[in-house]
């Protein structure tokens, strides 16, 4: 592709005469916003390890009274996008929550949707529009935009959990706020199990909330899942995908979020996508291949890569590895942006 003029090659006083109407020329930039064939993503490829971070969050948890916080949350930042704007890739935002035996983070509903994946301790729940969701290590919790949430906590030991939130893209749409809300009264409803594999209730059934008829995934039935697939040989990518059971479709409409088995001592090659995508460890002891970036990865560490990139899962152990995937492909496919490409295309 030619090389363009840059903003040198005009004059100072035409480029100020521009400024000063609030107009810009296109071909100093052109090759920055639209450069050939592939995006120059600002996301790097990082790894939070749980170790690392999980005595600052225990500080935060002395320092600041959740009355003060509200949410108290250590964001996992990119540099790629600089630190202060919380993103962890241009679409998803990562935050690791403590909430002490006790407290109360209080309700709130906002336009970005939120999932809690369950890292750590047991006795708190997330109300959900009013239904209570148990807290247990692994679980994936929806609280979809616009429903209200609040949590709260029984137990008598720490309980943390990472926050995915597409806040990033509702933030930069200008779409981004928060409504104050009301503690729930008197007695939570239990979510009832009214869906198994394969069955969902018939037509007549009063659905209460049919947009997103399952707001709690626990991990036993994820995990499970995952080592019947896994005990065919004949399966490579031992993988599956959280949806609503209603639709069939993804369980949320900008964030995918999906688990991975790895067999023991397994060397997965990821196809390569044109969305960022996040792992997190629920199990096992994991090394990420990202390009020319190497993280190793344990029990409850997290881990972010860009699009487009080559990505290779080796599992380092003689038992298996679980890891929860969310990624930004619900977005890209509704635009029409998404797309795969072979592992041997620049
Ligand atoms: O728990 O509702 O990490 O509103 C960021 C914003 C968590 C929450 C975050 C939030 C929440």
């Amino acid at each position: 592709m030619e090389r363009l003029a840059t903003l040198e090659d005009l004059p100072k006083e035409y480029v100020e005469a521009l400024t000063a109407k609030n107009v810009v020329p296109l071909w100093p930039s052109l090759r920055d916003v639209l450069p050939p064939y592939t995006p120059k993503p600002k996301t790097q490829t990082i790894a939070w390890k749980y170790q690392e971070i999980r005595p600052l969050l225990m500080q935060a948890g002395e320092l600041t009274p959740i009355e003060k916080a509200e949410r108290r949350v250590l964001v996992l930042a990119n540099p790629g996008h600089k630190l202060e704007n919380m993103c962890a890739t241009s679409v998803m935002y990562l935050g690791l929550q403590l909430l002490l035996p006790g407290e109360w983070a209080p309700s709130h509903r906002h336009t970005p949707n939120a999932v809690r994946l369950i890292v750590e301790g047991n006795g708190a729940y997330t109300s959900v529009d009013g239904e209570k969701c148990e807290m247990e290590r692994g679980d994936l919790i929806l609280t979809p935009s616009g429903m209200w949430h609040e949590h709260s906590h029984d137990g008598d030991s720490e309980v943390v959990w990472l926050d995915v939130l597409d806040l990033p893209l509702v933030y930069y749409a200008e779409a981004s706020y928060v409504e104050e809300g009301e503690k729930v009264k008197g007695e939570h409803s239990t979510i009832p199990v009214i869906y198994g594999p394969g069955i969902v209730p018939t037509e007549n059934f009063q659905r209460n909330n049919a947009q997103y008829p399952i707001l709690r995934y626990p991990w036993a039935n994820t995990k499970k899942s995952l080592e019947s697939i896994a005990s065919n040989e004949d399966v490579d990518m031992v993988q599956v995908t959280y949806i609503n059971p209603e639709t069939g479709k993804d369980a949320q409409n900008v964030i995918g979020f999906s688990a991975i088995m790895l067999r023991p001592n397994e060397v997965l090659r990821l196809p390569r996508r044109s969305c960022a995508v996040i792992f997190h460890i629920i199990e096992g002891k994991v090394v990420v291949d990202v390009d020319e970036v190497r993280h190793e990865l344990i029990n409850s560490d997290t881990s972010c890569a860009p699009c487009f990139a080559h990505i290779t899962l080796t599992n380092q152990n003689d038992t298996p590895a679980f890891i929860f995937v969310a990624d930004e492909s619900p977005f890209q496919k509704k635009l029409g942006l998404y797309s795969e490409r072979q592992r041997t295309d620049v």
